[in-house]
């Protein structure tokens, strides 16, 4: 099958290249032969089909993609790429792919443009833009992002006086996890986690699915950790990739998790097997936790999370062994159950202190990340509050949040938001509520969408700027926050055929028109990207050949035996006890608030990733849509045959609001427990202008009305949805 795709894609490589301009070739370095391409070379760039951001060399001849490899030097990739890293290629020749800009002829959503030139399309957004600054304010534009490209559109929006920027990447992603972290430790998780596998002696997953959920050198790492010998505990409702390797798999009630946690700190205390000297140097409150865990047995934590408590007592073995190098995972997607996330990983990290693992060897590394200074730009101007700080809600929210962006757009409150700029997501899919997310769409004066692809969102977009591929442009720096401190460098591999911009060049070039130009100074981003390496000691020449900069630490990996050290809370130490939540209203120790069991004949909506697939902006690559073109259903064998269903029967997801996706295969595999059903997220689209991806499986957010806001946080819960699945009609593509 790869074959047949690879095959498909060298042709309309060759084509792409017949189309290229020779003058773009020279601006970007890569002039040599007579079509304004070196003939073949290998260019080292960084991966854009997820944001683990691995370090790429890829072979070009001419104007094509022959072959994507790991950059060696990259410590997130160590040589290698995962199967959607391999098939990035599939995004430059795809024929659906955005080719120029285009503005709205039909209603919202119907998808009807005409073509127009750059300068039409910035000249109505600049006008559009003004409009509502002037009547309602600069803070009446928000800017969705979600990207490499993003960050100097923010800087254009900040220095248009807007505060109201906001990725899913938070609210519906990591919020409550970096939220929950901060609280105990002063510091929010990054990207990579810095969990130490390579030193571990025990992993401690919760919901993480390793393998499925591809993060290349953590999945490397996992592999070999495992090949030495750590032990491994996972916890979920399913039987993960990930859980079939576990020495102690603890398949819980979904939403239980927390009473699993409860129960081996309760052992931890009531044992003193606890790390004495670390919680004594780093810690306050374990008097409070010791007393508000004390009634949380292991029979408490069993019957709550229906698994056996000696299986809950054996994994705390585990951990007890293995002290204090436990690499307990912070997770990564923890928008689940809205207040609860933030308590899981409060609870998470209260483990992880417990056990001695906060910087410790094993455990989790402390983060550097390399000092790369800004490009010099004037002062940007005072902020107004943005829309949550506005409203009083989500008080200790790191970000912005999507929701309350689009819940001002709806409601006016607390003050109207006008203009959108979404730039890497699609909106459509990435938040719960679609119905709202339309509705807000509805109030707007003016929304512009930049993309690479006809995805759901574009369809409503009133201005629609097409950006160049990944391989196709310059972006910012990668600063990476591996035990080795690094910057990458994103420079362009072949050129567009297509009249595509990428995102700098769009800041830049809009900006202008919005009269902020002077916070693009630079001429081309060459020069950006030389004034930021040279203050940091750096050379883009040389970046270009190596593709990276490593450079030695600052700060050792661990933390000592006994050193001091001064944590980011108010308090100078591990908040175990947190008066920060308390001072707020809100359980300063965790508690858990698991969800009720669903009534016969409804099931809690689950879904994950594939290990082909990133959310919903693979599903129209060609080779990737070749290998895996459709989402399962999961469903327990009793399930299924309680509603009469056998495994590859097309269904159909339904909730009570009368939200449908579908159809796509029925999996009854015994790998699913009773009562909740499970898909991979980001299928199911239905833009007809994705021929490949278009109807092909179910998407989950189309069926997420039921979500649950984090009061902490601001994050949206996502498995709070109870579905109910019947045959469909028509058959399954
Ligand atoms: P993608 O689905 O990858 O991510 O949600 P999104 O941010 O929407 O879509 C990104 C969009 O960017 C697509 O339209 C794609 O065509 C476009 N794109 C791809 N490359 C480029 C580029 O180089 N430039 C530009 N301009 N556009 C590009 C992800 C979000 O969704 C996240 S981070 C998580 S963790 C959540 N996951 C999740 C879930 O699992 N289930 C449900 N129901 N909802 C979820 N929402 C969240
Ligand atoms: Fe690309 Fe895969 Fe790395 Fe993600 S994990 S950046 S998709 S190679």
């Amino acid at each position: 099958i790869a074959r047949r795709g690879f095959l498909k894609l060298a042709a309309a490589g060759a084509a792409a290249g017949a189309a290229a301009a020779p003058e773009r070739a020279e601006a970007f370095g890569l002039a040599q032969a007579k079509d304004g391409l070196a003939p073949d070379r290998e260019v080292p760039t960084y991966c854009e089909l997820c944001f683990w951001n691995c370090g790429v060399v890829a072979r070009a001849r001419k104007n094509r993609v022959l072959a994507l490899k790991g950059h060696p030097a990259y410590p997130n990739a160590n040589g290698k790429l995962c199967g959607r890293g391999q098939a990035g290629a599939g995004f430059v020749v795809d024929e659906d792919r955005l080719k120029y800009p285009m503005i709205r002829t039909g209603s919202r959503g119907e998808g009807k443009f005409r073509r127009a030139g750059w300068s039409e399309a910035y000249g109505v957004i600049a006008d559009g833009f003004s409009r509502i600054k002037a009547r309602y304010g600069a803070e009446a534009l928000a800017l969705f992002y979600h990207g490499s490209g993003g960050p100097l559109l923010r800087q254009m929006l900040v220095a248009y006086g807007s505060p109201n920027y906001a990725g899913p990447s938070y609210a519906q992603c990591k919020g409550a996890r970096n939220v929950g972290y901060k609280l105990t430790f002063g510091e929010k998780i990054v990207s990579p986690e810095p969990i130490d596998l390579e030193r571990t002696r025990c992993m401690v997953l919760f919901g993480s699915h390793l393998g499925e959920n591809a993060h290349n050198s953590q999945v490397q790492e996992f592999v070999k950790a495992r090949a030495r010998g750590a032990s491994l505990v996972v916890l979920d409702p399913r039987l993960s990739t990930v859980a079939s390797k576990a020495d102690v798999w603890l398949p819980i009630r979904p939403g239980y998790d927390t009473a699993v946690i409860l129960a081996w700190l309760h052992l931890l205390v009531k044992e003193r097997t606890y790390d004495a000297a670390f919680v004594k140097a780093h810690t306050v409150g374990l008097d409070a936790l010791a007393a508000h865990v004390a009634p949380f047995t292991p029979e408490w934590a069993a019957e709550r999370a229906g698994v056996p408590a000696a299986r809950i007592v054996d994994a705390y073995r585990l951990m007890v062994n293995a002290m204090p190098a436990v690499a307990v995972h912070p997770g990564r997607h923890t928008a689940w159950y809205g207040e609860a996330d933030t308590q899981r990983a409060r609870a998470q990290a209260i483990l992880t202190a417990l056990l001695g693992a906060w910087w410790r060897p094993g455990g989790i590394y402390r983060t550097e990340k390399m000092s790369v200074p800004d490009y010099p730009t004037p002062d940007f101007p005072d902020l107004p509050k943005n829309v949550d700080e506005a409203a009083g809600r989500f008080p200790f929210e790191e970000e912005v949040t999507t929701n309350g962006i689009r819940d001002a757009t709806r409601t006016g409150k607390p003050y109207p938001v006008k203009g959108w700029l979404v730039h890497g997501t699609n909106l459509i899919q990435s938040m719960p509520g679609v119905r709202e997310t339309v509705d807000a769409i509805r109030n707007l004066d003016l929304l512009v969408v930049c993309d690479v692809l006809p995805t759901e969102i574009t369809q409503y977009a009133d201005v629609l700027l097409p950006e160049d591929t990944y391989l196709e442009r310059w972006d910012d720096l990668s600063i990476g926050f591996t035990k080795t401190p690094y910057v990458g460098l994103r420079q362009p591999v072949v050129q567009s055929p297509h009249d595509t911009r990428p995102a700098w060049r769009i800041a830049k070039e809009l900006g202008a028109r919005l009269g902020v130009g002077d916070f693009f100074p630079w001429a081309t981003f060459e020069d950006y990207l030389s004034v930021r390496l040279a203050g940091a000691g750096l050379s883009l020449d040389q970046l270009r050949k190596d593709g990276i900069a490593l450079a030695p630490r600052k700060t050792p990996l661990y933390l000592a035996d006994g050193e001091p050290f001064h944590f980011h809370t108010p308090s100078g130490k591990i908040e175990l006890h947190s008066q920060q939540l308390a001072d707020k209203g809100f359980a300063p120790l965790p508690t858990c608030e698991g969800p009720p069991l669903p009534p016969a004949g409804r099931f809690r909506l689950l879904y994950g990733r594939s290990p082909l697939h990133t959310f919903g902006r693979t599903q129209n690559n060609p080779i990737l849509a070749d290998l895996e073109p459709t989402n399962a259903l999961w469903m327990s064998p009793a399930d299924a045959a309680a509603l009469g269903l056998e495994d590859g029967t097309p269904v159909l997801v339904q909730n009570d609001k009368g939200s449908e996706t579908g159809p796509l295969p029925l999996k009854v595999t015994d790998r699913q427990a009773d009562g909740a059903v499970y898909m991979v997220h980001g299928f199911g689209h239905w833009s007809r202008r994705l021929h490949r991806a278009r109807g092909q499986g179910g998407d989950d957010t189309a069926v997420i009305d039921d979500y649950a806001v984090d009061p902490i946080s601001g994050s949206t819960g996502m498995r709070t949805q109870l579905v109910t699945v019947r045959r469909a009609e028509r058959t399954v593509a």
